[in-house]
């Protein structure tokens, strides 16, 4: 589908005041034509941020222009409804920024737009078209569905070509862990089948955006916030992707960090304005708490498995508790974002709308959420919502309790008045506590620990349970587990309240270690493979297994709406069992899981629970045996089992 007239023609070129200009997918870029007779002027624009823009969309769009010697006196446009209200010439005229207001009345078409500065003239164009009809897109999320994660670079080869980009020689080498492996964004559009038929609603894609260093096939370290990434395609591939998954009613996530760029972005040399990052490459601070442990009661010795954000949540913490957080470089190598500058706030707004805008996305995974400050969220949500009410937000609080995750999402103003406007926190909380339950033997209890704290969510119902992502290892290679575990803990995650994410792999029960072991191939994606998991014919009996066995409670879930947005009652729990029910408007379902290596029996009292009238139990999922007396549920369940009771 072109998506509109301008951005779908594959290029076209002009000369202009000296400028040949050439706009293809990844933007307008320009250079000086030859020069004819009179001085040569050394006025150059080499890119403008955002490349396109709408008519309809904002009252001003502020441009962000690169080049050399745009000390501009004078930015004028080609067309009367649009007033160029201000400019901003800096680092000695390699930038030059131009707010821009599109009056009413605008009709779309390429604005040309002249600057004249003391070492001479030139142009830059900018893109202006309709938008496209929004039926379809923007469409958020909601408990019936389902996300799966997908790291692009690592999921199917859907075109050589772009395995190894002219301007990344040396970068793709499918034996090395941390090189680029080929896959793209035309593999994961291939394979759309696959995912509709597991039973997955949503896709969530590591960031598409171009990266800089031969190892960031993981998408992290961007150096060109408007541009995909040339080893997963064009940017028409992704819009392509997101066209074909919306045809198939599926939805695409897309992975965007505010918070950093990767250490090869030319900013990070040449900075847009002095104070555009939090600090410099020589002298920053590191993401890391300054806090110990024993700050808030750990013990000393304790190992921190997460980032320690208490300090951000605590009414009673100085600013020197926060500020690494906030304003060091990730790791101490990824350079921050200066969140604070309104020009950078309104460069990171821009690009996320025109990242929606032109490919129709459905929402955002937010990475880092808790080392950019709150008001930025506030601005950046506020901003989002006015054009894409419906975008859902998902944001990383990789913390595991949830005082501190909850603190997180929007839609109540915390200590600090200030609302996030986060649609949703994935819930951390809940991965720390299936993984201890199902690979550390800890009571299974812990679930209905995890669950009580919901009341401190705005929209629990909305969280994002899960048990794997790519920063974390494999369950299926973890200590502890087992083909059995692995079926326990899907089983678990596909049934608890919230809009569940699974991990590319896992459902084929795929292995790997700590990063970048959890990131392998996908068997098949890649032509050649001898294993193909993406067929049942391809597949080993033991990938077929855990597969079938996905799919089948992904059906279940499909089709039982208590099982999706129902409320949740706990029936029973201890040690080594968590029994639970959902109840929807007209239906209940009843799932009970037994960690225990023997059987158990439990009698849990009907009443006082919304069991009291039930009649009998149809058996869903599971190896357990459940029946109803007037007044008590027994149930018997195998060792290690999570079964699944439609209550009638
Ligand atoms: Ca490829
Ligand atoms: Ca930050």
């Amino acid at each position: 589908m072109p998506r509109n007239n301008l951005l779908g023609r594959n290029s076209y070129r002009s000369i202009l005041l000296g400028l040949v200009c050439l706009l293809n997918a990844r933007g307008v870029q320009c250079r000086p034509a030859r020069q004819q007779g009179a001085a040569a002027s050394t006025v150059k624009v080499t890119k403008v941020e955002p490349p396109s823009w709408w008519v309809g969309f904002t009252p001003e769009v502020m441009l962000l222009l690169s080049g050399q010697d745009l000390e501009a006196t004078n930015v004028s446009c080609n067309l009367p409804t649009l007033r160029v209200s201000r400019t901003q010439a800096t680092a000695g005229g390699n930038y030059l920024f131009v707010w821009l207001k599109i009056g009413a009345g605008t009709r779309p078409g390429t604005a040309v737009c002249r600057i004249t500065a003391p070492k001479g003239m030139t142009s830059f164009e900018l893109p202006l078209a309709a938008r496209a009809p929004s039926l379809g897109k923007f469409q958020g999320l909601s408990q019936d569905d389902v996300i799966y994660l997908i790291m692009p670079d690592r999921f199917a080869n859907g075109d050589a070509t772009n395995d190894e980009p002219a301007e990344a020689p040396g970068s793709h080498d499918r034996a090395k862990p941390r090189a680029y492996h080929g896959g793209d964004l035309r593999g994961i559009q291939n394979h759309l089948a696959y995912l509709k038929e597991l039973g997955v609603t949503t896709l969530w894609l590591t960031p598409v955006v171009k990266n800089g260093a031969a190892q960031d096939y993981h998408g992290y370290g961007a150096v060109d916030l408007y541009a995909v990434d040339p080893h997963l395609g064009s940017l028409k591939d992704y819009q392509n992707l997101v066209e074909a998954a919306h045809q198939e009613k599926m939805k695409i996530l897309f992975d965007v960090v505010p918070n950093h760029v990767g250490p090869l972005h030319p900013w990070v040399s040449s900075p847009p304005l002095p104070d555009w990052f939090h600090g410099t490459k020589q002298h920053h601070l590191d993401s890391f708490s300054p806090l110990k442990g024993t700050f808030y009661g750990k013990p000393a010795e304790q190992a921190s498995t997460n980032d320690r954000f208490e300090s951000l949540i605590d009414p009673h913490a100085p600013a020197w508790m926060k500020q690494n957080l906030t304003e060091g470089w990730f790791f101490g190598i990824l350079p921050d974002m200066n969140t604070e500058n309104p020009v950078v706030e309104e460069y990171l707004l821009q690009n996320s709308l025109w990242w929606a805008e032109i490919s129709g996305l459905d929402g955002y995974r937010v990475d880092t959420f808790p080392y950019v400050a709150r008001k930025f969220w506030a601005y950046w949500h506020t901003g989002l919502r006015r054009i894409f009410p419906n975008l859902t937000t998902i944001g990383e609080v990789f913390h595991p309790d949830p005082s501190v995750t909850s603190f997180f999402e929007g839609g109540v103003r915390r200590y600090d008045g200030i609302d996030s406007g986060l649609t949703t926190v994935f819930d951390f909380p809940a991965f720390f506590a299936l993984r201890d339950v199902l690979l550390h033997s800890a009571p299974a209890g812990r679930i209905a620990d995890v669950l009580r704290h919901d009341a401190l969510y705005p929209r629990p119902e909305m969280l994002v349970p899960f048990f794997a992502n790519h920063d974390v290892p494999r369950f299926a290679s973890a200590d502890g587990s087992s083909p059995t575990k692995l079926k326990l803990v899907f089983g678990l995650t596909l049934t608890l309240r919230g809009i569940p994410e699974l991990y590319y792999g896992d459902e084929i029960g795929m292995p790997g270690g700590g990063d970048p072991d959890n990131r392998r191939d996908f068997p098949g994606g890649w032509i050649g493979d001898s294993n193909d998991a993406f067929t049942e014919a391809g597949r080993t009996r033991e990938q077929q297994e855990i597969f079938s066995c996905v799919k089948e409670l992904l059906r279940i879930r499909r089709e039982h709406g208590a099982l999706r947005g129902g409320k949740l009652w706990h029936l029973a729990s201890d040690e080594s069992a968590y029994v639970f029910l959902r109840e929807s408007e007209g239906e209940r379902v009843v799932v009970a899981f037994n960690n225990a290596d023997k059987a158990r029996e439990l009698q849990i009292a009907a009443t006082g629970i919304p069991l009291q009238d039930a009649g009998t139990l149809s058996f869903l999922f599971g190896g357990a045996k459940a029946e109803l007396t007037r007044r008590e549920l027994h149930i018997s369940m195998p060792p290690q089992s999570i079964s699944i009771f439609l209550v009638h």
